[in-house]
């Protein structure tokens, strides 16, 4: 009888183990699910964000490219347009690595145009050096990658370089250089951009010059 007795319990405890086992499982199966719940939740909120931001620039890019001409949009567009007075123009560049303008204007009576950069900081030209480089917005990335080459001796320009329309010198704080060119260089089919040719200004210190 015990013996049967202890069978029995034996397998009550087995039963029960089984029961507690089936639960498990079963509790695992939910946590399990809650994940699965999750990540599709994550991905709902992932994609809002990304559809956030993307609507975002775009308002203030509509409104630049309303308030000034369309190819002053991709460059510049935050800054203000350069004043321009007889077929000439002075812009500053400074020790935050910034022009002071987001676009250019040439009038169309003007034969040569001439822009001035004065360097409004004080930090050397091996630090923070600016020039302003005339080009194809196009020729642009690839005029400053080939500029590398050129140092700071040379300016950070290629020589010689066909897409290279016109440059200053290279100048640190307290510096001033002026180019002279003539305006049917930036006449032909742009658009066209100024910029700093100095290892990384390029990427945002540019803005457009055009013809009006
Ligand atoms: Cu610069």
């Amino acid at each position: 009888m015990n013996t049967r007795l202890s069978l029995l319990a034996a397998a009550c405890v087995l039963a029960l183990a089984a029961c507690g086992n089936d639960t498990t499982p079963a509790d695992n199966a939910t946590p399990a699910a809650t994940p699965s719940d999750t990540a599709p939740a994550d991905t709902t909120p992932t994609d809002t964000a990304a559809g956030t931001p993307a609507t975002t620039p775009t308002t203030p890019g509509s409104d630049a490219g309303t308030s000034a001409t369309p190819a002053a949009t991709p460059a510049g567009s935050d800054k203000p347009a350069a004043t321009v007075d007889n077929c000439s123009t002075v812009i500053e560049g400074n020790d935050a690595m910034q022009f002071n303008v987001g676009s250019i204007t040439v009038p169309s009576s003007c034969s040569e145009f001439t822009i001035t950069l004065n360097h409004t900081g004080q930090m050397p030209v091996v630090a923070m050096g600016h020039n302003v480089v005339v080009s194809k917005a196009s020729d642009r990335e690839a005029i400053a990658a080939a500029g590398m080459g050129a140092g700071v001796d040379g300016d950070y320009v290629p020589a010689d370089d066909a897409r290279v329309i016109a440059h200053t010198e290279l100048v640190g704080g307290g510096g001033t250089t002026s180019v002279t060119f003539p305006v049917s260089a930036i006449q032909g089919s742009g658009p066209y951009e100024f910029f700093c040719s100095f290892p990384g200004h390029w990427a945002v210190m540019r803005g457009s010059i055009q013809v009006g």
